[in-house]
């Protein structure tokens, strides 16, 4: 009886201090079972460092319920403190609303015409219900702004890409301001230090430094810190629907890439703060990126998240996954993970996605599944909306991580052309590794690109063998190809156009010697359509 009185009473201070608040509990050295325990039943989870603590978002009731079942939890922030950090008089330079940064990398391209060219790749949903006639969203008429930065820019050159992406979560700002860092030390760095001018020149570098601007909208704004996803209309009722304790509008669009979507970590209902969408790629702020990384030949990237302190590579999206290219993508993650000070002391930590919590559907499992890019989450600071004091500190922090990644490509990588032996055209065939690419779960097969035949692989120092094949040609394969951290290994490869001849035959019941009709025929990996035998059994597969 007395204990329940506690209870009731704690609870009742409990909800006075916070009301229907949201607040941020911590759990210190949670086990691994308690990590899996909220991952799995859709608790919003703030961060994770495994053994060190456990943050989740929850109301000041849930906050009590897990304390009267014995958990550990104590309060880490509320969201009025979170809040206030956002405030102006917090201090400079804060955070960028969406006028700003769009003004501002429209002043870039103008300051930097040869090497900047800025591009809108798409529209938010906002955006998309106002011009369906819905006046409720008229202030969320946004477009998803990607800058591109390398010499020639207004040419589609023989160049490796890489992208530095913020705020897929609304609630991250932080993560615009590091993509806004980064821009801004490359272009004044350009013609002054030898290596970025350099990398500008040789690279295509593309900054998309706001991929959720409606939700961002409602954080900076303040019409809720707290919001993480997009505004999608799920309950439909034709305006944002502004919850508390479940969020019925939005989509998580780090659940709605379409790599395994819909699997595990990610919620099938539209209330939870990991929606994963209705269907993959169901976002219009997703269709810009997947379009970019399908167009342009990219090697590696960062989409920039808060908060951890950690630096995660694919994949996410089931326990214990390892990706073909497991130990090069460890030792880029390593690297990065090392130059990256923590605000106490230490660096961040890096490893594996799933390690921290299997998280299906997000940026990375799709760049690196469908595309083979490189491609890292840093989960940036030690609170979502750090004040505007710590921005810059983060920021000059998250650089040289930046830049390692940058210059990746420049060794232990072997990289080249594959062309046409007869013709001197470029062909896109696959380029197989012996040892990386027959290793872990699927990948899509590395191939050559379409516009000048260039692959890149990045890959751990070694000697390795080499097969590039494509649908018509000879395969060739080398051996004992060298790749080390002096320089790139370049390696060509003509293939030789396979003789085409056509093949007829009949198709026979092997019992009853009796024709088959409509029996479906089709060379193994050929990309044309099956062919299919008549009423005699005949058929001709032409060559
Ligand atoms: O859960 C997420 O989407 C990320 N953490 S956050 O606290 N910023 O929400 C981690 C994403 C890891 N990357 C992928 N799952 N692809
Ligand atoms: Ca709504
Ligand atoms: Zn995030």
């Amino acid at each position: 009886m007395k204990k329940l009185l506690l209870f009731f009473v704690g609870f009742f201070i409990v909800a006075a201090l916070f009301g229907q608040d949201k607040v941020i509990i911590r759990l210190d050295k949670p086990l691994p079972e308690d990590v899996k325990y909220f991952s799995t039943n859709n608790y919003d989870i703030a961060s994770v460092r495994p053994g060190e603590y456990l943050d989740l978002v929850v109301t000041a009731g849930e906050f009590q319920n897990l304390v009267s079942q014995g958990y550990n939890f104590r309060i880490y922030q509320t969201i009025a403190e979170m809040a206030a950090n956002l405030q102006p008089e917090k201090g400079i330079p804060g955070y960028r609303t969406y006028a700003q940064a769009l003004a501002e990398l429209q002043k870039i391209e103008n300051t930097y015409p040869d090497i900047c060219k800025l591009y809108n790749i798409g529209e938010t949903q906002g955006k998309q219900y106002y011009n369906a006639g819905n006046n409720n969203y008229v202030n969320y008429q946004h477009d998803i702004w990607a800058l591109k930065v390398s010499d020639n820019v207004e040419l589609d050159e023989d160049e490796p890409a890489i992208y530095y992406m913020g705020l897929h979560h609304a609630r991250e700002p932080l993560s615009t301001e590091v993509t806004f860092y980064v821009l801004n030390h490359l272009l004044q760095n350009y013609g002054v230090d030898p290596e970025i001018t350099e990398a500008i020149n040789s690279k295509e570098i593309w900054f998309i430094p706001i991929v959720n601007p409606d939700g961002h909208r409602i954080v900076i704004e303040q019409i809720n810190t707290d919001w993480r996803k997009n505004i999608r209309d799920n309950d439909g009722n034709g305006q944002i629907t502004n919850g508390s304790y479940y969020y019925p509008d939005g989509v998580d669009l780090n659940r709605n890439y379409s790599w395994h979507w819909g699997e595990e970590g990610a919620s099938s209902n539209p209330s939870e703060i990991t929606y994963c969408g209705p269907e993959p790629f169901s976002e219009p702020e997703l269709i810009g990126i997947r379009d970019l990384l399908a167009a342009r030949h990219f090697v590696a990237g960062i989409s920039y998240h808060t908060y951890s302190e950690l630096v995660l590579w694919p994949y996410g999206y089931t326990s214990n996954a390892v990706a073909p290219d497991a130990t090069a993508l460890a030792a880029l993650g390593t690297a990065m993970g090392n130059a990256i000070p923590k605000l106490g002391s230490g660096t961040y930590t890096p490893q594996p996605i799933w390690a921290l919590y299997p998280a299906s559907g997000g940026t990375d499992d799709y760049a690196y599944g469908k595309h083979g890019i490189f491609c890292y989450t840093i989960e940036l600071a030690t609170q979502f909306i750090p004040p505007a004091s710590q921005v810059i500190q983060v920021c000059q922090d998250n650089l040289q991580a930046a830049l390692i990644l940058l210059n990746r490509v420049n060794k232990s990588t072997l990289t080249g052309h594959v062309t046409n032996s007869v013709t001197g055209e470029p062909v896109v065939a696959e380029v197989y590794i012996q040892g990386i690419d027959n290793t872990g779960l699927y990948r899509e097969p590395y191939k050559s690109n379409e516009a000048f035949g260039t692959y890149y692989r990045m890959l751990p120092n070694g000697n390795y063998t080499i097969t590039f094949s494509a649908f018509g040609y000879i395969s060739q394969t080398f051996n004992n190809v060298n790749v080390n951290n002096l320089n790139q290994t370049i390696l060509d490869a003509q293939l030789v156009p396979a003789q085409v001849i056509t093949v007829t035959g009949t198709v026979t019941d092997a019992d009853t010697g009796l024709p088959i009709e409509n029996a479906s025929l089709q060379i193994m990996g050929s990309p044309l359509e099956p062919v299919h035998t008549n009423a005699a059994g005949q058929y001709i597969i032409p060559e």
